[in-house]
C-alpha cells in the first residue's frame, strides 16, 4: 500500500477549495474549483477503474475521506496529457491507496461501506491544474478478484 505523493497533493488542494458543481452553471473562483468542475463535466480523460474501498468520509471527521486502493490504470497520463511511464517501465498509474475528494452527484456514498469492492468511472481534467472526480460507482460481487499487481508494460 503506496500513497502516491502528488495525487495526495492535489486530491487535498481540491478537496479545500471545491464545491461540486455538475452543471457549471456559477463561474468557479479558485483555480482548483474550475479544475475540479473541469474533471466533473469536461474532463479530458475518463478511465473505468476497479479497487477496494478502505475509507468513508466521516462528517464528523474532515480528515476521513473516501480512501480507495485501486488497481493499476495501464493507461493513465499524466499532468502533460502523455502516457505515465515509472522509472521501471510501469504505466499509467500504479495500484495505490488514494484519496477521492471530488464526487459527482450520481455517486451515493450511503451505498458503499468499507470493504466494498468497486468499480468507479474516474474523470481526469488537466486545466488549469490536474483534478479528478469520480462521476460513477458500482459495488462488485464480493467474490469478483481484485489484484493490487502492477502489469509490466506491455507497450513496444
Ligand atoms: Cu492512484
Amino acid at each position: 500500500m503506496k500513497l502516491h505523493y502528488r495525487t495526495l497533493i492535489v486530491a487535498s488542494l481540491v478537496g479545500v477549495a471545491s464545491v461540486p458543481a455538475p452543471g457549471c452553471k456559477k463561474k468557479p473562483e479558485t483555480p482548483a474549483a474550475r479544475s475540479s468542475m473541469n474533471a466533473l463535466a469536461h474532463p479530458s480523460e475518463t478511465y473505468t477503474v476497479r479497487g477496494i474501498i478502505q475509507t468513508m468520509p466521516d462528517p464528523a471527521d474532515p480528515r476521513a475521506q473516501l480512501m480507495i486502493h485501486h488497481e493499476h490504470i495501464p493507461d493513465f497520463k499524466g499532468k502533460s496529457g502523455k502516457l505515465h511511464v515509472y522509472d521501471d517501465g510501469v504505466t499509467g498509474m500504479k495500484a495505490m491507496v488514494m484519496p477521492f475528494d471530488t464526487l459527482g452527484p450520481n455517486v451515493v456514498l450511503e451505498q458503499f461501506q468499507v470493504g466494498d469492492k468497486v468499480e468507479f468511472v474516474l474523470n481526469v481534467a488537466r486545466e488549469p491544474s490536474m483534478s479528478m472526480a469520480i462521476v460513477k460507482m458500482t459495488k462488485l460481487p464480493a467474490d469478483t478478484p481484485i489484484s493490487f499487481d502492477n502489469k509490466p508494460n506491455a507497450e513496444p
